[in-house]
């Protein structure tokens, strides 16, 4: 059998020449001359600590520089040297065998921080590295053993929605043709929500998406996770840590006290791509006028009392549930002024109301009975249209996926 090191030195090409060294004006030349260095001890394979460090410095530097200014406003290039400096980094930790976790990691800062290099070689080097990570199976074994009780836990803590209000019932329709779906809802920009159009998703089907199996299959992996209970709290915040971790601390032993932990992700289908094969963008999203790649795909798991603050988005959404249960309540976009949105520029789609708790005094417009709700379950999908204020609460251990797209 190969060693992790060999696995990994056979994810890169051949020959040093082979790999694209060329970075545009914006970097310099002593550190293009620190990246062929760096390169070039990894491909020797003698000196790996001298190496380690060089990478090291390739990272700390385009940090720097990752973190001047807004995040759309970082030159590209400057994500590809962070990228090449987790790669050689992330293969050097490979060198002894003991670290690969820590190589997994490595790769995954990459992944979230930089740009895609080299024909994806972070996401093929992750691949391999997982291969050898055989620790997941015992963090698995922790999983099935203590799913049961905490899930009684943690629906102790708040209180579930039974009953939707008579009348307020956002509609069902079972796999509607695209013709039946764009004359109804799509056009008159209607709430709907789309049963049947999943079920043949790996995902949906025999219930795969379980904790244990999304443990398994991407328990060592560092993701970004919220912590609190909603984006609009003081105390909000986010963090990174692998999703053995979040599952662990936020999913299955959320402590009385703790924040929620929430891993609301658009990038978790790229970063992992085993979970994108067990999913499909709807039918119906061919409706619009986008290409499948121009459509956002996130990710929503967390455990039972997360919450999504009314807000509304730029796209059509197909909120899709994998996963659990999530009480949703929607207002129309007319209803806009008696929501009162946030009036700082960042927050302008989010509405200052707690839904379930209006302050009638501070926001006395704000109506009661005028929306729509619903209970969404596994398997069902449900139409939010561009621009419609949503307002989303999970109820127990909750996974969804939401499609956005115009
Ligand atoms: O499920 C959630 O908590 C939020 C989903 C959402 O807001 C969206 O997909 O736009």
């Amino acid at each position: 059998m190969l060693s992790v090191w060999a696995e990994a030195m056979a994810v890169l090409p051949p020959k040093l020449e082979d790999i694209n060294l060329d970075f545009n004006k914006m970097v310099n030349e002593s550190l293009v001359f620190l990246i062929r260095q760096t390169a070039e001890l990894l491909y020797e394979g003698q000196n790996i600590a001298k190496c380690m460090q060089l990478s090291q410095n390739i990272i700390d530097f385009s940090w720097e520089k990752l973190n001047i200014g807004t995040w759309r406003d970082v030159d590209k290039e400057w994500k590809r040297v962070f990228s090449y400096g987790c790669l050689f980094k992330a293969v050097c930790l490979c060198k002894g065998g003991s670290a690969v976790r820590e190589a997994i990691k490595t790769c995954d800062k990459g992944l979230l921080m930089g740009a895609a290099i080299m024909d994806n070689v972070l996401i093929r080097l992750v691949k391999v590295l997982q291969n050898h990570n055989n620790s997941k199976k015992r963090a698995l074994e922790d999983v099935g053993s203590h799913q049961n009780s905490s899930q009684k836990r943690l629906q102790a803590a708040v209180p579930l929605i039974k009953e939707i209000r008579p009348g307020t019932e956002v509609p069902r329709v079972h796999c509607p043709s695209l013709e039946h779906f764009r004359a109804q809802y799509l056009i008159p920009q209607k709430p709907v929500i789309l049963q049947g159009i999943v079920d043949h998703w790996p995902a949906v089907r025999d219930c795969k998406w379980s904790v244990e199996y999304i443990n398994e299959i991407a328990g060592c992996r560092t993701v970004p996770v919220e912590l609190g209970s909603c984006y609009t709290d003081d105390e909000w915040s986010q963090t990174l840590m692998t999703v053995a971790e979040f599952i662990d601390k936020y999913i299955l032993h959320q402590e009385e006290g703790n924040p929620i932990g929430y891993l609301a992700q658009h990038q978790l289908f790229e970063q992992i791509p085993e979970l994108k094969q067990d999913i499909q963008i709807p039918d119906y999203c061919c409706l619009g006028d986008m290409d499948e790649d121009e459509i956002t795909i996130n990710a929503w798991f967390g455990p039972m009392g997360t919450i999504s603050p009314l807000h509304q988005d730029p796209q059509h959404n197909f909120l899709t549930q994998v996963v659990g249960q999530k009480y949703i309540r929607l207002y129309s976009p007319e209803q806009t002024p008696k929501l009162y949105p946030h009036p700082t520029q960042l927050l302008h789609n989010t509405s200052q109301v707690d839904v379930e708790n209006p302050d009638l005094l501070t926001f006395p417009e704000f109506e009661m009975d005028d929306f729509q709700e619903c209970i969404l379950s596994p398997g069902e999908v449900l139409f939010i249209p561009v621009n419609h204020w949503h307002y989303i609460r999970s109820l127990n251990i909750s996974f969804s996926v939401s499609f956005w797209w115009s």
